[in-house]
């Protein structure tokens, strides 16, 4: 039974799971979000939990007792904010990559001053008491007498106990507003708590294989273990590297460095976890600042394994990131949006990875859009895991047959301003490099109940549709990509696509999957390319899925990507390009980054005289220029020239090189030089400038 709350999408596996998902079609039945009732009020929908329904009540809340919630309000141009972010994401609109400031974004699109003091003196006509409001005015924080909520709100809040004999409060109904707060508002938080999530995670012993080995060098000296190649064990940062393409990209010096990162996380951690993990890897201890939301204590809680494998995640891509921000909260029905709103408002991470979520139906409308929206219009880069029961996301974590399923996706995944990931099963050549991937039956994927199809997935999900038979063009499908994380048994036995992690209080080395490590990992690539950008001068990617389907649609697909085609999700079968299963599929790391980043500047620019030796005479001939080129990323240097201190001008177009003697020179002249670099019609920043005499 799937709780109101956010949980957490991680799937840690002993002896990997044999599941036989028995997969059939259901309708989907579109939810709505608020019911307009005759006299003028407006009751806002999906606010009672799924508990409540099958537990037994046992009496009613003390009406004296005080009620921490949040009044969640629209934005007040919400059509417009879409608008803008279309705009924000073509290049071929002047407000291409115009990214807003926090405070611009509440200028523009925050709540409507005027709704929230309605909002506000409603709450104080009960005699409940406002305690503040987010900037961008999305979140009234609030309390007041329990008995004050339910008339307010016209509910009733009472203490209910599940079958498993644990108990817990709710409301029992929908919040009903009055007619004067109609379209106001569009979500009560906080009237619950069966925020108590227990995950349905199976604990384990050591790692397989290689990884064994690698737990023992853990244990002894913390000496980098070797990775035994062609994937016998679970999975670690080598093969993400190798597989996927992306240890050329840090060898030219992008590895995360001058990169601020987030996570979004429901509990806390302990720091020697991460420190095992980035020793045995060799590396470098990430600077990680914790960030604690609503008073929580930061400490480690039964869920801690998921943020200590979504930090692993990330610094596996990007070993070298400046800061990487660790929001956290307690996992409670207020905690979610506060955490989202701060991420916002702080607006300091380029790249967040969230790995918690749940059922949409299950969450009220998607209230959060708004805030996601103001991560889309800051720049900001937010990935999302689409969860780890398949097409059935009203299903537990790994059980995709589970009673009563139906086809569905998670949120935040469904929310078209975030990029879901799902996940594949990998198979990698004796090398370690990657031979082929094919789908998870527990990846989640579908389409949404409740979003309409985002303009830059209209063409791939109606491709999709035609193709199979499945899905639903007109809507939002999900996921957008995926990596490799399966947690089921493969052929011989063994996890199938797992990750290996350093946990202590789980028995140490644990192999991982689910959804909840491929986020991450996208999140870790997209930490690359923001610093490839910035050192080529451009802004930071911001949400990559307007970029990424308009790639797909281009020759270059098969290059930058690869495509799943074989397998299911328990329900929707992978195809060619686009498929709800696999979304797009996993990157090839250095061709995908070319073309998100453009060619990178040449450094280390360096000059001298050119002389040959005729006889006794030593000959000046020209200027040798020599400089540093990132492997893969440029077609052709050009080469700038400056004679005497005048202006530079063009001297050469050449195919990339790292040299260009100039033999055009005259005795006792001043030169500069610089160089770029150009691929795909965009030129680089020019590299550093040198001067000489000849
Ligand atoms: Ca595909």
């Amino acid at each position: 039974m799937k709780t109101f709350n956010p949980s957490s999408r991680l799937v840690v596996i002993a002896a990997c799971m044999l599941l036989n998902a028995q997969a059939f079609a259901q309708p989907v039945t579109p939810l709505k979000m608020v019911r307009n009732n005759l006299d003028g009020s407006q009751t806002l929908l999906n606010h009672v939990p799924r508990d409540v329904a099958s537990a037994r009540k046992m009496f009613h809340a003390n009406a004296s007792q005080s009620l921490d919630f949040r009044v969640i309000l629209p934005s007040k141009d919400e059509a417009g904010m879409d608008n803008f972010i279309n705009q924000l994401y073509d290049p071929k609109s002047p407000n291409y990559h115009k990214f807003l400031t926090p405070a611009q974004f509440s200028r523009l699109f925050g709540a409507s001053t005027t709704d929230s003091a309605a909002v506000v003196n409603y709450l104080k006509s009960w005699g409940l008491t406002v305690r503040s409001q987010s900037q961008n005015g999305f979140v009234i924080a609030a309390n007041g007498p329990l008995q004050a909520v339910e008339s307010a709100f016209k509910v009733h809040i009472n203490h209910y106990q599940k079958t498993d004999g644990t108990t817990f409060y709710s409301t029992d109904a929908d919040p009903t507003l009055p007619p004067q707060l109609a379209g106001k508002v569009t979500g009560i938080a906080g009237m619950d708590n069966v925020a108590r999530f227990f995950p349905h995670i199976v604990r384990k012993g050591a790692v397989r294989g290689n990884a064994t080995l690698r737990q023992n060098a853990a244990a002894a000296a913390l000496s980098p273990a070797p990775r035994f190649l062609g994937h016998s064990g679970d999975l670690g940062p080598p093969d993400v590297m190798k597989a996927f393409n992306v240890q050329p990209i840090n060898t030219a010096g992008i590895n995360g460095s001058g990169q601020t990162v987030a996570v979004f996380e429901l509990d806390g951690y302990v720091s020697s976890d991460i420190t095992t993990f980035e020793d045995n890897y060799n590396i470098p201890h990430v600077s990680l600042s914790n960030v604690l939301v609503d008073g929580f204590d930061g400490s480690a809680g039964v869920n801690a394994v998921e943020v200590v494998l979504d930090i692993d995640m990330f610094v596996s891509v990007a070993p070298n990131l400046q800061s990487l921000r660790v929001y956290e909260a307690a996992n409670s029905g207020t905690s979610w949006i506060d955490l989202w709103n701060r991420i916002a408002s702080d607006n300091l991470a380029s790249v967040i990875s969230c790995s918690w979520g749940l059922f949409e139906g299950a969450f009220f409308a998607s209230y959060d859009h708004s805030v996601y929206g103001q991560l889309a219009a800051q720049g900001q880069s937010v990935f999302a895991s689409s969860g780890d029961a398949g097409a059935f996301d009203n299903c537990p974590n790994g059980n995709p047959s589970c009673g009563g399923a139906m086809l569905s996706v998670d949120d935040p995944a469904s929310d078209p301003r975030i990029t879901s990931v799902g996940i594949t099963i990998l198979t990698e050549n004796g090398d370690g490099t990657y031979n082929s991937e094919t789908t998870s039956k527990f990846s989640g994927g579908g389409v949404s109940s409740f979003v309409s199809v985002p303009a830059y997935q209209t063409t791939a999900a109606a491709n999709y549709f035609n193709a199979t038979g499945k899905g639903d063009a007109t809507k939002r499908n999900v996921p957008d990509t995926s990596f490799p994380a399966d947690f089921s048994a493969d052929q011989n036995g063994n996890c199938a696509s797992c990750w290996a992690i350093f946990v202590q209080a789980d028995q140490g080395w644990i192999g991982v999957g689910g959804s909840s490590a491929s986020a991450p990992l996208w999140a870790g690539f997209t930490a690359l390319v923001d610093q490839g950008r910035q050192v080529g001068g451009l802004s930071p990617i911001g949400l990559l899925n307007p970029t990424l389907y308009t790639l797909a649609q281009g020759g270059g697909y098969a290059n930058d990507f690869h495509d799943i085609t074989t397998g299911d999700n328990s329900f929707y079968p992978a195809a060619a390009n686009y498929d709800a299963a696999t979304g797009l599929g996993s990157f090839n790391g250095l061709n995908l980054f070319n073309d998100l980043v453009g060619a990178l500047p040449p450094s280390n620019l360096k000059a001298q005289v050119f002389a040959v030796r005729i006889g006794r005479q030593i000959i000046r001939t020209g200027v040798t220029l020599t400089w540093l080129q990132p492997p893969g990323s440029a077609a052709q240097n050009k080469i700038y020239r400056s004679i005497a201190s005048g202006p530079f001008s063009l001297l050469a177009t050449i195919n990339a090189a790292s040299s260009y003697i100039d033999r055009n020179v005259t005795r006792g002249t001043l030169y500069s030089y610089r160089v770029t670099a150009a691929a795909s019609g965009r030129e680089s920043q020019p590299s550093n400038t040198v001067s000489i005499t000849f």
